[in-house]
């Protein structure tokens, strides 16, 4: 249960700041606390891509395309909130990012998706064979940089994070085109393929300060974000700007993904209208994906996903009370608080 003073914080903080003038001052304060580690991160990113052509060119392709980093940012703030120094969190941040970047590889194969990080998706370029290929190098060179971290238990949480990450996909393609999966089913998919990645990046964090005591908290701060991060997502590809998310909307629909609005609208759609477009839109049929977006069931259950998502990293962050240093426990916060409200 969340103690109702900090839900109120978070809250109005959401109420009170517009998104993108609020994420820049927050994002340039988290900048400033790891003006040293961040430029290191990007050369560990940047420099696992090297291999063989063409497939070094395809990872280069995503790598550069930017991203927005976070997983690797929450492992360096976690790493700093539990007293570590984030200069030695580097090669498991980076790790983080790269098998995020693998997974979006992936993917992008699995989805036939044809844009990200408003660029043509690498398969586009380079096609299927050469995507996962390079998904894999990605994969391998994050194992890699784990393993010579040496930082103990980062190896086996990979390993568990990994299968969780891979089982969350199977999940959901088992689950594709279903109208009955529910809220509880979409969440158990969540956990493995979002929130999995960002609890490894946390719990590393505490695990690099050598807090062993910290780990779970740690973990459970990175698990709720997670969930927090994906629903706003889902969100976006309903209701979003597509120059802004930098990828086509309406994917998830397309897709046969049952994703948080749809779960919660369908709760509610007792004349069984929505179900029943449901599927035309699934089908590719173009009305019928605007009808699905435009249903009001739809609108009203993004503002209740998104109001879900902000009450689930306010949770989060009833974890971070024991963490020892407030500077970055403060940023932490309002890491969470900025990929709650984010347009992209
Ligand atoms: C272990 C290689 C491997 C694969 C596992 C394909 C797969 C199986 C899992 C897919 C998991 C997946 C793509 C989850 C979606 C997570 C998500 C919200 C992606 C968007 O992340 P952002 O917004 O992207 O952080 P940027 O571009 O900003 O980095």
């Amino acid at each position: 249960m969340i103690p109702a003073p900090q839900r109120e914080t978070l809250r109005d903080a959401a109420a009170r700041e517009p998104s993108s003038a609020a994420a820049a001052v927050h994002l340039d304060a988290i900048s400033q606390l790891l003006h040293e580690s961040l430029p290191a991160l990007e050369r560990a990113v940047l420099g696992a891509a090297h291999g063989p052509a063409p497939v070094d060119s395809a990872s280069r392709h995503l790598l550069e395309a930017g991203g927005k980093r976070v997983r690797p940012m929450a492992c360096l703030l976690m790493t700093t909130a539990c007293g570590g120094d984030p200069r030695r969190a580097v090669p498991i941040a980076a790790a983080a990012e790269l098998i995020h970047s693998a997974t979006l590889l992936h993917d992008d194969v699995i989805d036939e998706g044809e844009e990200r990080r408003c660029r043509p998706a690498a398969r586009v370029l380079w096609g299927n064979l050469v995507s996962v290929l390079s998904g894999d190098l990605l994969l391998t060179r994050a194992l890699s940089l784990v393993d010579s971290a040496a930082v103990p238990g980062t190896m086996q949480d990979m390993l568990s994070t990994l299968d969780r990450l891979v089982c969350g996909e199977i999940a959901q393609l088992a689950a594709r085109n279903r109208v009955d999966l529910g809220v509880a089913g979409y969440f158990d998919i969540v956990r493995g393929k979002t929130a999995s990645l960002f609890g490894f990046a946390c719990r590393s964090g505490a695990r690099i300060a050598k807090r062993e005591d910290l780990v779970v908290t740690a973990g459970e701060f990175g698990e709720k974000i997670g969930l927090a991060f994906q629903i706003v997502d889902d969100v976006l590809d309903l209701s979003g700007d597509a120059t802004e998310v930098g990828k086509k909307l309406g994917a998830d629909l397309a897709e046969g993904k049952t994703t948080l609005p749809l779960a919660l609208a369908l709760e509610n759609d007792r004349s069984g209208q929505l179900a029943e477009l449901l599927p035309h839109a699934r089908a590719g049929q173009r009305e019928a994906a605007r009808a699905v977006t435009a249903h009001p069931l739809v609108r009203e259950a993004c503002e209740r996903a998104r109001a879900i998502a902000l009450d689930e990293s306010t949770a989060a962050l009833c974890a971070l009370d024991a963490l020892p240093s407030a500077r970055a426990r403060d940023l932490l916060r309002d890491l969470s608080l900025v990929l709650t409200r984010r347009n992209a």
